[in-house]
C-alpha cells in the first residue's frame, strides 16, 4: 500500500479512511509547512477543501498519537522546513506567516493536554517575547508547558518593554521572569531587559531562551538559566519550587 511504514497499524480517521500514525503526522507536518489552516482556509489553493492542521490534529489525538509526539513528530520540524525555505529566500514573511497561523490552529488542541488542573500554584511565571521581537509560538509553548507544570502564567505578550516587565514583576513579589528571543538583533533588548530588571530586583529569577540565545549569552547578559526547549524550563523551575 502506498506511503505504508513498516508494519504500521492503520488507524480510522473517519468512517470511510484510514491511515497509518506516520501519515497522519506527514499530512499535518505539510499542512503547517505550506500554512494549510483548517478546511475552510482558501490557502494555499493547491490544498483548497482538504483538511488542515485544525483537523489533522483532532485526527492523530483520536488515533492515540501523544501531544509530544505530534509536536516532536510534525509540527516543529515542519517550521523547521519553513526556516530553511526562507533563509534560501524559496518563501517570504506571508508564507512564514501562514505555517506560523496553522501551527497555532494545531496548538489549540495540544493545549489542554499540557494543563494539570492543579488547584494550588507552585509559583508564578512571567514570560514575553523582548522589545522588538514578535515570534511568539516558541515562547506559547513554553508557557503553556509550565502552566502543566503547575504554575501560573503571566503572558505579557511579544514586543514586552523592560518597563512592562519591571511592572508585573513587581505586581507579583517572587515571580520568576522568562524572557524569550528569536531574532539575533533582539538579543541586544533581551541584554538590556536582563540589567534593568538586576538594577531594579537584583535577586529575581530569570530564564532566557529562544533559537539564537545559548548558555554562554545566558551567562554573559548576567541571566539565571539558559533552556533550549519547554522540557528545561520547567526542570529549573522544579529547582526553585517549594
Ligand atoms: Co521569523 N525569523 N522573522 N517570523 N521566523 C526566524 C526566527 C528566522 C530564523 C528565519 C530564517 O531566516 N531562517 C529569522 C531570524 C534570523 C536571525 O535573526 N538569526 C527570522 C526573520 C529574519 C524574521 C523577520 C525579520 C523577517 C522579515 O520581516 N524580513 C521578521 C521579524 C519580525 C519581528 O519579530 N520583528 C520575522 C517574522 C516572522 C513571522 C511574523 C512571519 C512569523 C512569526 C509568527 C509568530 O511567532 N506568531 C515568523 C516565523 C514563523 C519564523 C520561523 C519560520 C519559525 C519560528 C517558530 O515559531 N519556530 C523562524 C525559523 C525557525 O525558527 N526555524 C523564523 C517554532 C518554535 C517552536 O521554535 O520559536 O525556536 P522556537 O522556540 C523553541 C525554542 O527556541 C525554545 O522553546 C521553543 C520550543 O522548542 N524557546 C524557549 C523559545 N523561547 C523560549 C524561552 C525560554 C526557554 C526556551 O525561556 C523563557
Amino acid at each position: 500500500m502506498p506511503g505504508l511504514s513498516g508494519d504500521e497499524e492503520l488507524v480510522p480517521i473517519d468512517d470511510k479512511h484510514h491511515m497509518t500514525m506516520t501519515e497522519i503526522l506527514e499530512k499535518l507536518s505539510t499542512c503547517v509547512e505550506f500554512g494549510k489552516i483548517d478546511i475552510k482556509s482558501p490557502y494555499p489553493p493547491s490544498m483548497k477543501d482538504k483538511e488542515g492542521a485544525f483537523e489533522l490534529t483532532q485526527n492523530a489525538l483520536l488515533a492515540g498519537i501523544s501531544p509530544g509526539e505530534i509536536l516532536e513528530g510534525a509540527l516543529i520540524p515542519a517550521m523547521s522546513r519553513v526556516g530553511q525555505k526562507f533563509s534560501r529566500n524559496e518563501i517570504f514573511v506571508p508564507q512564514m506567516l501562514m505555517a506560523a497561523k496553522a501551527m497555532s490552529s494545531s496548538m489549540i488542541h495540544l493545549r489542554p493536554y499540557y494543563l494539570s488542573g492543579h488547584t494550588k500554584r507552585k509559583g508564578t511565571f512571567i514570560i514575553g517575547t523582548v522589545t522588538g521581537d514578535l515570534h511568539d509560538i516558541g515562547k506559547n509553548l513554553v508557557a503553556m508547558m509550565i502552566e502543566g507544570a503547575g504554575w501560573e502564567i503571566i503572558d505579557l505578550g511579544v514586543d514586552v518593554s523592560a518597563d512592562k516587565f519591571i511592572q508585573a514583576a513587581e505586581k507579583h513579589p517572587g515571580a520568576v521572569i522568562g524572557l524569550s528571543a528569536l531574532l539575533t538583533t533582539t538579543m541586544e533588548n533581551m541584554r538590556k531587559t536582563v540589567s534593568f530588571l538586576r538594577e531594579k530586583h537584583s535577586s529575581i529569577k530569570i530564564l532566557v531562551g529562544g533559537a539564537p540565545v545559548t548558555a554562554e549569552f545566558c551567562e554573559k547578559i548576567g541571566a539565571d538559566y539558559y533552556s533550549p526547549d519547554p522540557q528545561g524550563a520547567v526542570e529549573f523551575l522544579k529547582t526553585i519550587a517549594q
